[in-house]
């Protein structure tokens, strides 16, 4: 009846002897290495933000199938609804907090739809990656070399990996957080592409590949070719649920998503609508298997009431 699953989906072990962010740094090469899309418009009054639920069957082996299922959230007019919140509220990067998605949307004032978003260090609750909130860059962030989202001043979409000194420059941006993996480019899976540019050491699930093949709760965000953004929650828990990076990308290309990320996923993947937890957490309450807790996470990927 119980299920005795570990809680958590990163590896303690590796925590203690990973190496720091800093060694993890590749040179830019100068190519441009990312997407951008002009942002859907609305006029006040007309945005909207849409959840739907979704339950596919994934073929595996022939003869066998899983069901997957999530929750597909399309914004309208994402440059004036959405935003990067630090985890508790300003100042929660700095202080290398960690709070539930429920209560960071709580105590920032509220979010139609929210979802976690950067990857963190599980030891030191310290956000991953450069981070950049209603225009304000985050103290306490520092840039890594992962597959990012931003929202930039001109009103674009940007997906990729976007160099450092632009990330840096002041008033360029709206948002920006970053996760681990470009899945889709352009409309093509980029997933083996994205594996070569990556630091891995911003996931502690384990090697890049385990962290792309196991099944597992995700989180993604992308986008249409109507310049809507895609929030995509996908049901799971590491190794026993959900989908590996491939199921994912493939999934997000027929449901025509031309560009997307990855963001944190596991027992980090958290969906909020309205301040009320909606998703199934894959982290069990403290000494109680069957009861499915939040995990208190990093950054958050907020939509605003339109
Ligand atoms: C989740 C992630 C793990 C990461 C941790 C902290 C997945 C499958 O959150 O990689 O290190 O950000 O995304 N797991 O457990």
């Amino acid at each position: 009846l119980l299920m005795p699953y570990p809680d958590e989906d990163y590896n303690d072990n590796r925590v203690k002897v990973r190496r720091s962010i800093g060694s993890c740094r590749r040179p830019y090469n100068g190519t441009v290495n990312f997407q951008e899309w002009i942002s859907s418009r609305r006029a006040p009054g007309h945005q909207s933000v849409d959840v739907q639920r979704f339950v596919v069957s994934l073929p595996e082996n022939v003869g066998q199938e899983k069901w997957v299922y999530g929750l597909w959230t399309v914004v309208d007019d994402p440059v004036r609804l959405v935003t990067v919140l630090e985890p508790g509220g300003p100042g929660g990067c700095a202080a290398q907090r960690r709070e539930t998605v429920t209560a960071t949307t709580i105590s920032c004032g509220g979010c139609v739809v929210a979802v976690n978003a950067g990857f963190f260090r599980p030891a030191t609750g310290a956000c991953i990656g450069a981070v950049i909130s209603n225009t304000q860059q985050v103290p306490g962030t520092q840039f890594s070399h992962n597959a990012a989202f931003g929202i930039r001043h001109d009103g674009s979409l940007v997906f990729g990996y976007v160099p450092p000194e632009s990330v840096e420059q002041h008033g360029y941006w709206r948002e920006f957080v970053a996760g681990v993996g470009w899945l889709v480019r352009n409309g093509k899976i980029y997933i083996s592409e994205s594996k070569e540019q990556e630091c891995s050491d911003t996931q502690e699930t384990g090697t890049i590949d385990r962290f792309i093949n196991a099944l597992s709760a995700r989180t993604v965000v992308g986008h249409d070719s109507h310049g809507r953004l895609i929030i995509v929650h996908i049901e799971g828990h590491t190794d026993h649920r959900g989908m590996n990076l491939w199921e994912l990308a493939d999934f997000l290309v027929r449901q025509g998503v031309i560009n997307a990320i990855n963001l944190d996923g596991g027992g980090s993947a958290t969906f909020v609508v309205n301040g009320t937890l909606v998703s199934y957490p894959s982290d069990a309450c403290p000494h109680e298997n069957m009861w499915r807790c939040e995990r208190p996470v990093s950054t958050v990927l907020c939509v605003r009431a339109p």
